[in-house]
């Protein structure tokens, strides 16, 4: 029997400490029913320091990250209210193990929504969409797992900043994106790099969430998925993602 609370408490340790530990592997290899249990339990480590969960984020949805990881399936993860950083703020690195970021669209939710739905069922329970940025942060020794692992890791949650929210009636389908570092465009894309259309994330989202059991609430974020690969973060820099008509998100780093 592997252990789930004790995988989790690894994963949590891993993630306080910012110290990276071994995949599992050999007799501790997870199966995917089993890396969403330890996924939960970690959550529940958080939620039971106080952090509320504000929704989730999708991952795996484009083909660039796809492609940079190494793995080809979508997969969700949980977000906590202390991985939320403004518009705008510096975050200090040295709470990360190899901390990465990556340009997203988020959706927030004015209705509940699990299960099979269409996308202009998905879109009625959408308040509004942003800009924003994920910041990934694998537990795991370089940034290498499998899907399995990387679920388990609450799909290398650890932060995110979302910009300005924006009225949903503008047609998300094809608007450009790019991340740029101190000024210098290093990534781009555009939002048909998600499924097609940012929408069908959301679709996903909700498909995958009820199969798990559980509802996206009003007032939940969900982070559509990385548009492109992502960037590593080094300390002292500026980054910020522009997405045609949504606008433009920043972070600094020290
Ligand atoms: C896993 C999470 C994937 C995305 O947006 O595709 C993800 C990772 O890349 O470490 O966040
Ligand atoms: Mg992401």
């Amino acid at each position: 029997m592997i252990a789930l609370d004790e995988i989790a408490g690894a994963l949590d340790r891993a993630a306080c400490d910012a110290t990276a530990i071994p995949q599992w592997s050999g007799d501790q290899a997870l199966s995917v029913e089993t890396a969403y249990a330890v996924q939960a339990r970690l959550v529940a480590v958080r939620h039971a320091r106080g952090h509320r969960q504000i929704g989730i984020k999708m991952g795996f949805t484009s083909r660039a990250k796809m492609r940079q990881m190494g793995v080809s399936e979508m997969i969700w993860g949980r977000l906590t209210e202390d991985m939320r950083v403004d518009d705008g703020d510096e975050i200090e690195l040295s709470r990360y193990v190899h901390p990465r970021i990556e340009p997203e669209v988020a959706f927030l939710l004015k209705s509940n929504l699990a299960g099979r739905v269409s996308g202009a069922e998905a879109l009625a329970a959408v308040e509004a969409v942003a800009p924003a940025m994920e910041i990934i942060d694998s537990r795991y020794e370089s940034f290498k797992f499998n899907l399995a692992d990387v679920i388990a890791d609450n799909a290398s949650s650890s932060g995110f900043v979302v910009g300005g929210w924006r009225p949903k009636d503008i047609p998300l389908g094809h608007l450009g994106v790019i991340l740029e570092v101190d000024g210098r465009v290093r990534q781009i894309g555009s939002t048909a790099d998600i499924l097609g259309h940012p929408l069908r994330s959301l679709v996903a989202a909700a498909a995958l969430i009820g199969a798990a059991g559980e509802t996206l609430r009003p007032g939940d974020i969900v982070m559509a998925g990385g548009v492109t690969a992502a960037e590593p973060l080094a300390p002292g820099i500026s980054v910020r993602a522009v997405v045609e008509q949504l606008g433009q998100v920043t972070i600094r780093t020290v």
